[in-house]
């Protein structure tokens, strides 16, 4: 016994010791089951849940048993048992809407005959609660959302949750490298152990693949859009097969990206074009191996004549003929192609925001079925807000995907809060005015404007090896946020906040209401002292941490900030109206005139499309060079009050995670200084004037924040390939 003990202690200590850790560091992300509070609603729960009657096979049946075992047992505090036979009295039944007893069948008829592809309704009906739907994979998000109404501790009765996702592909895109180098990566390395695989399956794949499935998520792209064609070997399908294993029954497809000039590269042919036979045939074999190893492959996402990638215009064909090169290859399986159209030349000399529309939009209705065009939210690059692509609406034969980034890029990285789901919900709820007045951004994504046969949405993962996977832990909501908006693009951000607080640490609402508060006003506050009224891209060079707007030599003009601000000393801004780059004519004819007037042109889009002298007046009566320094600083202001919000919620968060915040916005509090001081002092060489009397004087001097430099920043793409 007590040699037994003493050979056991150590284990049970790591084992321990591993659970706490991870548990206190937020490696559960949303899915973190606690008891349930409240002993009334206990008791309620425990009724109606503790027998579920589950008699379906399949692997996803099996991921849905376990999910429940372990999710219904911690918060219920008790064992599950599964059985066959629908008792008289309380259960939970889950089953396909066919498998149902014709008396329920009956009783739900109505909701059944509404339930489409993955969807699932989820219905408290005598004393049963049912979960069903058409196809496995609904059961399994009809169970997560079950999981979810029971985290927030929300009562059974009249329970009626009837949800189909709005979208088709919801999808993650990984800027992962093969050397496990994330681009634009701040939270670790990549997860994918590619060195390892496909012997050893680290347990954070089926725990990755459990936190998508939780919010609907149905696909991922595993690889940089800055390819690698050795993704495409033999050795590295093999791996790659090994992971769509493990996220098969959580319904989630594996995706490749494909590097244009793979079959020159892995293939030994002398050519790309894709209007040479032997490179077509090359690419069809290529699918066909990869279908072979993995039958429910989901596609290729390319990036083609960007930043450098090769692709079809090397000799001299479109993007059409590239991306239905690789469509023709896929249709037989089913498969897409995700082409981007995150495009801009150095040889073009034309505004950069108004280059993709322009090669993009006269393709429109000459691309596959199988290929969606995936456009970036703004015309730029990810900035910290722009107003929408107007691509979106303008290619009625074509589905456009949505490109967000979840990963911080041009954000302040994993270092500083931000809730995108804001700027998200701000894009998708702009309006297009392609077909006259609500013509939403989201209407384009969901297919609905045109009537589009396939949709998606794709997002640029913020994960890595960290233990909390995001950095930052407010990042989780990011991805959390991605996934709900995915499903469904017409949510509110307000709504996916509440939920996420939730879920992630309590539902007590002195916590609940002041952080939420954060949260949905953190887009706001990162804008003002990185980015107020318009101005964009004014961040330092190859990392983008921290500003910049001073950088004027680098080889392309469009990668400078200068050329995006165009501070002198008449005024500040981008004139884009038909008196500048006239790139307001892409968009509607109502929208168009809205920005082109200055006057209806909403202010925190001024500087975007106009340059204006510096002593114009804004809306609140201030000049422009006032109004300016008291954005900047309100920014400031606004990331104290939450230090002072968040002082105060070490009751109700663990220890860990109250530092980690707690130490990260004191970060933030810091770089919005640097962001408001460099800015304003560079911006005062041109304005010659003093700062408004709202702002705080600058900690340093301007030559000192140029002279800052950050050699090792994280996120930048490595060399290697
Ligand atoms: O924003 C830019 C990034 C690049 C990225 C590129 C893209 C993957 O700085 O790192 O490359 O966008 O979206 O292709």
């Amino acid at each position: 016994m007590f040699i037994l003990c003493k050979r056991l202690f150590p284990a049970l200590f790591l084992f321990l010791w591993f659970t706490v850790s991870h548990a206190q560091g937020g490696y559960e992300l949303w899915l973190n089951y606690r008891k349930t509070e409240n002993p009334e609603t206990l008791e309620h729960y425990r009724t109606h849940l503790l027998s579920v009657v589950m008699d379906e096979n399949s692997e996803t049946v099996d991921a849905i048993r376990e999910e429940l075992s372990t999710g219904l047992g911690l918060m219920l505090d008790s064992t599950v048992s599964f059985i066959s036979e629908i008792p008289e009295k309380n259960s939970l039944v889950i089953r396909k809407t066919e498998n149902l007893p014709s008396g329920l069948r009956n009783t739900l008829k109505k909701d059944i005959a509404t339930i489409e592809n993955d969807g699932f309704l989820i219905r408290a009906s005598g004393n049963t609660v049912i979960i069903t739907a058409r196809k496995d994979v609904g059961l399994l998000y009809g169970t997560f959302r079950l999981l979810h109404h029971l985290q927030q501790g929300l009562p059974l009765r009249n329970l009626r949750i009837l949800d189909i996702p709005k979208t088709d592909i919801r999808v993650l895109n990984h800027w992962d490298n093969l050397d496990r180098t994330v681009e634009r990566g701040y939270a670790g390395a990549s997860i994918w152990k590619w060195h390892r695989l496909p012997g050893y399956i680290d347990p954070r794949y089926k725990d990755y693949a459990r936190a998508n499935a939780s919010v609907g998520i149905n696909g991922t792209v595993l690889t940089n859009v800055n390819a690698s064609a050795l993704v495409l070997t033999p050795a590295y399908i093999e791996k790659v097969a090994a992971l769509a294993e493990v996220f098969r029954p959580y319904g989630i497809k594996v995706y490749l990206t494909a590097r244009f000039s793979a079959p020159m590269e892995i293939g030994g042919l002398q050519t790309a074009d894709p209007l040479d036979p032997g490179v077509r045939q090359w690419w069809r074999d290529k699918v066909d191996e990869i279908y072979k190893t993995i039958p429910d492959f989901g596609g290729f996402l390319v990036k083609a004549n960007s930043e450098g990638q090769p692709g079809p215009q090397n000799y001299g064909r479109s993007h059409v003929d590239g991306a239905n090169m690789m469509a023709e290859a896929m249709a037989p399986h089913g498969g897409i192609v995700m082409w981007r159209a995150f495009v801009y030349s150095e040889h073009d000399t034309t505004d950069r925001a108004k280059q993709a529309y322009n090669e993009f939009v006269p393709l429109d209705g000459k691309f596959m079925e199988n290929v969606l065009v995936q456009v970036k939210n703004g015309a730029i690059d990810f900035q910290p807000r722009e107003p929408f692509h107007p691509m979106f609406g303008a290619m009625p034969h074509t589905p456009l995907m949505m490109e967000f980034q979840m990963t911080q890029e041009y954000l302040g990285f994993s270092t500083h809060l931000v809730f995108l789901p804001k700027l998200y919900e701000e894009v998708l709820q702009s309006d297009t005015y392609r077909h006259g007045k609500g013509s939403l951004v989201a209407r384009v994504v969901d297919g609905t404007l045109d009537n589009k046969k396939i949709s998606g949405m794709a997002g640029v993962a913020n994960i890595g090896s960290d233990i909390n996977w995001t950095g930052h832990p407010f990042a989780q909501a990011n991805w959390y946020g991605f996934g709900r908006l995915a499903w469904d693009p017409y949510l509110s951000a307000s709504q996916i906040a509440d939920e996420w607080l939730r879920l992630t640490f309590t539902n007590d609402n002195n916590f609940i209401k002041p952080v939420k508060n954060i949260m949905l006003e953190s887009h706001e506050t990162v804008v003002d002292y990185m980015t107020p009224l318009g101005l964009h891209h004014i961040m330092d060079t190859g990392h983008h941490y921290g500003p910049g707007p001073w950088v004027g030599n680098l080889s392309r003009p469009e990668w400078n900030p200068v050329y995006y601000h165009k501070a002198d000393t008449a005024g500040i801004g981008f004139d884009r109206t038909p008196s500048g780059s006239n790139a307001t004519a892409q968009y509607a004819g109502e929208v168009a005139a809205t920005f082109n007037n200055v006057k209806t042109c909403p202010e925190k889009f001024l500087l975007w499309f106009h340059h204006l002298p510096w002593d114009y007046k804004l809306q609140s009566g201030n000049t422009l060079w006032d109004g300016l320094g008291i954005r900047y600083q309100e920014g400031v202001n606004r990331v104290r009050e939450a230090q002072k919000t968040w002082a105060v919620m070490e009751p109700y968060v663990n220890k860990q995670q109250f530092e980690e915040v707690r130490m990260l916005l004191g970060i933030q509090h810091e770089e919005a200084q640097w962001w408001r001081d460099a800015c304003m002092l560079y911006f005062q060489t041109f304005s010659k004037q003093p700062f408004p009397e709202e702002m705080e004087t600058p900690l340093h001097s301007l030559e000192y924040y140029r002279s800052l430099k950050f050699p090792y920043a994280p996120g930048i793409s490595p060399q290697w390939h």
